[in-house]
């Protein structure tokens, strides 16, 4: 995988970006426009298209939006191949990893249209608008509020929206980016820091849902849809790849259960895809895992 500098990709793989204190940092998206009923991005059905992957967390919320808000058929999708190749994201000519809007055989072909020439990570999400042939956003927080203006239930209702800011701030960077951040770690200290946070939060979410159906309360909201994509890839990878052992979703009875709750909402199953993650986590990493062998288990069964 490699990046872009002046719109020409460059093979050499980066790596995570991580301090001098050997503590991961996730490069901020750099492509954040918005589309808004004023324009110049309106919200018009059929316009747009998102790139992609099974296994990336933060294009797991755009899939989740657009299921949640019943959008299957206004936004198209492209997904890409579970694991990332010396061209980063790739899709197939054909099937079900095929990009059949521009008929893309690598994400950093669709940030190569981009004028003027873009210099960064090739990441995914990607919001492409047909119209304008550009990317409106890499941010995949921005894309979920997006995608709301196109209709389905409110994710973001007004009265609710200093709880769900107050968890998103709290469970972004512990739990969503916290498991990278033990996982990434290049030192025991960078490392401890960063699982304790996220099992500190993980209990923190246990105990609140003692009390409450969902993280706002009694309605399903965007905080909720921005944390599932963690805990569906908590106990096949981030337990094991990422060395967030010390507990599993399982062990934990609430939150386990409100997993579940999710994962049975309509449309959330399809978007799941368990065994990609196993590859796309397993794959060969000199310092995580250099041979790429994908363990068998666990076997977990999400059913209610
Ligand atoms: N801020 C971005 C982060 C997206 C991101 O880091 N995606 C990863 C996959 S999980 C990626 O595509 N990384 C490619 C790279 O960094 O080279 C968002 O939330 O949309």
């Amino acid at each position: 995988m490699g990046v872009m500098i002046d719109g020409q990709y460059r093979v050499d793989d980066p790596g995570p970006d991580t301090t001098e204190s050997g503590e991961f940092k996730r490069a901020a998206a750099k492509i954040r426009q918005w589309i808004t009923e004023d324009g110049p991005f309106t919200p018009d059905a059929g316009r747009y298209h998102l790139f992609l992957a099974w296994n990336c967390p933060w294009a797991h919320r755009a899939l989740l939006a657009r299921v949640i808000l019943g959008l299957e058929d206004v936004i198209s999708v492209a997904l890409a191949r579970p694991r990332r190749t010396d061209q980063g994201w790739v899709y197939d000519e054909s099937g079900e990893y095929s990009d059949q809007e521009l008929g893309v055989r690598a994400v950093h072909e669709v940030y190569s249209r981009q004028r003027p020439g873009y210099t960064g990570r090739l990441t995914v999400p990607v919001l492409w608008d047909r119209e304008t042939e550009q990317i409106v956003s890499n941010e995949s927080a921005d894309v979920v509020r997006m995608l709301g203006l196109f209709g389905g239930p409110d994710l973001y209702p007004e009265p609710c929206r200093s709880v769900i800011d107050a968890w998103n701030d709290r469970i972004y960077p512990t739990v969503n980016n916290g498991v990278y951040r033990a996982g990434f770690a290049r030192t025991q200290e960078a490392y401890d820091k960063a699982v304790r946070e996220v099992f500190d939060t993980l209990d923190a979410i246990e105990a609140h849902l003692s009390e409450h159906e969902w993280l706002a309360g009694d309605t399903f909201t965007e905080a909720d849809l921005r944390l599932f994509p963690t805990l569906a890839r908590f106990d096949v990878a981030y337990h094991y790849a990422f060395k967030c052992n010390i507990r599993r979703i399982v062990d934990y009875p609430r939150l386990w259960n409100y997993a579940r709750r999710i994962y049975a909402m309509p449309g959330v199953a399809g978007t799941v895809r368990f065994e990609v993650y196993k590859q796309g986590y397993f794959s060969p990493s000199e310092l995580r895992n250099p041979l790429g062998i994908v363990p068998a288990g666990p076997v977990v069964d999400w059913s209610l």
